[in-house]
């Protein structure tokens, strides 16, 4: 082995694998944190308070080997104000928990139709009223296979993925995010749920599944449009191959939400209650091996990579 530097010789020889958990207490982990909403949050900031964060988002510990690589998946449509908050909230989270990681926003935009309009328009009551009206129905689950998808192919190393929704925070950083030997459920605390699970088998929120788990349930179902549901396919999918969820203590799974209205476009299923029935027939031809989607763009912004496609409208 050849070596530029003594300097870079002790380097490679002191690195040593990162902790596999974080024993309790811990000089890395604070344990419960303060998580609030009112104070303005500012994207400048939150790149001013995490400079080692590289380009699109990434970042690996400089002082261990870490074990497994993350890719952090988020669905999304217009939470700006959201992302912010969470960016500012678990960069650092993530360093102290020596994880190497990136982050990537899936962003649902509809077709070509949309896209004319704001070209040939310019003006912003124009692009805005393309927003209101021109927009097909959220799609939680396809978004986050598109992200599956679209982050291996950005680096082939990543071995974990985590899917958490934009506005939930976690409230202890003793909540490791990273993949265990079983699918994760990681947001088992929401305070909008008084702190416990709404139910025993509820999957939503955040979670965690190692590439292997992941394509071991052929992914997510691509055929749930609007909300609620698609979670709980997901933990039909988990159980029916022989998988058992696990999950962090009830005191250290605390999460927070951000407050918001319901969204636009994303009104409940009405088919979801006959859905979630048939998962055991569905999961084989819908998921991963069917995802069909359009990629708009793909861009690094400095805190995170931002992944925009079309994924289509409900039949
Ligand atoms: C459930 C939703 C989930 C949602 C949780 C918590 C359904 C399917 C029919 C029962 N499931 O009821 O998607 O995450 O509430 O809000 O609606």
């Amino acid at each position: 082995l050849l070596y530029h530097s003594r300097q870079e010789l002790q380097v490679t020889m002191t690195l040593t694998m990162c902790p596999v958990g974080i024993a309790l207490p811990s000089p890395l982990t604070v344990g419960r944190l303060l998580i609030e909403f009112s104070s303005p949050m500012s994207m400048e900031r939150v790149q001013r308070e995490n400079p080692d964060v590289r380009q699109g988002g990434k970042y690996t510990p400089p002082d261990c080997l870490p074990r497994q690589k993350v890719a952090i998946l988020i669905p999304f449509r217009h939470r700006e104000h959201h992302l912010k908050y969470w960016l500012h909230y678990l960069h650092p989270i993530l360093r102290r928990q020596k994880v190497a990681y990136g982050i990537y926003i899936i962003n649902q935009v509809r077709g070509a139709g949309a896209r004319g309009w704001r070209g040939w328009g310019g003006q912003a009551d124009i692009v805005e009223f393309a927003l209101q009206f021109g927009e097909d129905t959220f799609n939680r689950a396809k978004l986050l296979n598109v992200g599956f998808m679209e982050a291996l192919k950005d680096d082939e190393e990543y071995d974990c993925f985590i899917f958490s929704d934009v506005d939930l925070i976690p409230m202890d950083d003793r909540n490791l995010y990273r993949c265990y030997e079983q699918p994760r459920h990681f947001a088992v605390g929401m305070d909008k749920f008084g702190f416990r699970l709404p139910y025993a088998g509820y999957f939503g929120g955040v979670s965690g599944l190692s590439k292997s788990q992941f394509l071991k349930i052929n992914g997510f179902p691509n055929e749930y449009w609007g909300w609620g549901g698609e979670d709980d396919d997901i933990f039909n999918r988990i159980s029916l191959n022989g998988m058992k969820v696990s999950r962090p203590d009830i005191r250290i799974g605390r999460y927070r939400m951000i407050k918001h209205e319901r969204d636009k476009h994303n009104e409940p299923n009405p088919q979801r209650f006959t859905k979630i029935q048939n998962t055991k027939m569905t999961m084989k031809r819908d998921g991963i091996s069917s995802l069909q989607y359009r990629l708009v763009e793909i861009s690094r912004q400095p805190m995170y990579t931002n992944i925009t496609v079309e994924i289509g409208r409900p039949p």
